[in-house]
């Protein structure tokens, strides 16, 4: 494992270019009376997101790095989102509904010690330690677009290993099909659980095949550090071709079955959020299209949206787990 210091090649802000209280204060008030009369609600939060620059890093303390990936597809070459952005414009429901929320509450999630409960259908269950996950495998890095169903999209520098290193470890049974992926619920350290948006824990699954599918990582780090809390911390998944809401943060456990399992999003609005969720320029949500999307922290409210790519442009690696299915239908 690798220490990575200030001077890794990556756009880290610096304690120097975080700019001082008053004078974000003023931009930031600037710019959510802009965005509110120019482009509405969401775009007010995004615009509103550096009020937040100076939120601390955690991954000072313990850095956590690995290898460039091998794996086909795990290093897009585009601009890294700057970390200022990804570690403060979260989606992390437990912690609040704003984009800033997260950030601002998650100081609260405890997580040591940890351990994720691997069961179900598998010849080897098992309660894995933080400690044993991370050892199980040898940490990579990959670069992947995270593309949200709200129509934002970032490129994170993930560490971490295929989630196929832990099932193959536990040995799925040919009776399963699915996989669960179960989140922390703590009310004592999560304010966001007062409010029944969801119902909690938030719980995700993918057909097993796509939990095997090599792209699929289960993520400890992200810019070479151990993820803040706000993106999931000790350990998420990473999902790069579905909508973000795919990619559960702080998993407790991990379940085999023989049965689609129900997902927090989809228990919450069916014909919104289907099981699958592959990023789909041409499946529309009910609500809004999903043809284009903003990459954050590129540009100004104003610069032009990008085209959003089918399996979020990883058809190439992903495209055959759909063959012959009807993707209108199962969205
Ligand atoms: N437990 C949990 N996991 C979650 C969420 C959540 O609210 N709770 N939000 C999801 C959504 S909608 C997105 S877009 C991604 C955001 O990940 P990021 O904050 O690291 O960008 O996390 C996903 N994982
Ligand atoms: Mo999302």
């Amino acid at each position: 494992m690798l220490i990575r210091t200030d001077n890794d090649g990556f756009n880290h802000p610096r304690s120097s270019e975080i700019t001082p209280q008053p004078v974000y204060e003023e931009r930031r008030r600037w710019l959510r009376t802009m965005a509110a009369g120019a482009a509405g609600g969401t775009l007010a939060a995004w615009a509103g997101r550096d009020a937040l620059a100076a939120v601390p890093r955690p991954g000072k303390l313990a850095a956590l790095a690995g290898q460039a990936s091998q794996v086909a597809g795990a290093n897009t070459m585009e601009t890294l989102t700057p970390y200022a952005d990804a570690s403060q414009y979260n989606n992390y429901y437990e912690f609040g509904l704003d984009k800033a929320d997260p950030a601002r509450n998650a100081h609260t999630l405890k997580t040591t010690p940890w351990s994720v409960k691997v069961e179900g259908l598998v010849a080897k269950p098992g309660t894995f330690s933080l400690e044993d996950l991370i050892k199980l495998s040898p940490q990579e890095e990959r670069i992947y677009r995270l593309r949200c169903v709200e129509g934002w999209s970032m490129v994170i520098p993930w560490v971490g290993y295929s989630l196929a290193q832990l099932l193959r470890q536990v040995q799925p049974l040919g009776s399963a099909k699915y996989v669960e992926f179960v989140t922390l619920a703590d009310p004592k350290t999560m304010p966001g659980l007062r409010a029944n948006v969801l119902d909690w824990p938030y719980t995700e699954g993918l057909r097993l095949d796509e939990a095997m599918h090599p792209l699929t990582l289960l993520a400890f780090g992200m810019y070479g550090e151990v993820l803040p809390a706000q993106n999931g911390a000790p350990v998420r998944l990473v999902v790069p071709w579905k909508y973000g809401f795919k990619s559960a943060k702080s998993i407790v456990a991990i379940r085999l079955t023989d049965k689609q399992p129900g997902t927090a999003w989809n228990k919450a609005a069916r014909n919104e959020y289907g099981f699958y969720s592959n990023v789909n320029p041409d499946v529309p949500h009910p609500r809004w299209s999903q043809a284009t999307e903003r990459r954050i922290g590129e540009g100004g409210l104003f610069t032009k949206k990008r085209k959003t790519l089918m399996f979020n442009g990883y058809g190439e690696q992903v495209g055959q787990l759909y063959a012959g299915m009807d993707l209108k239908q199962q969205f």
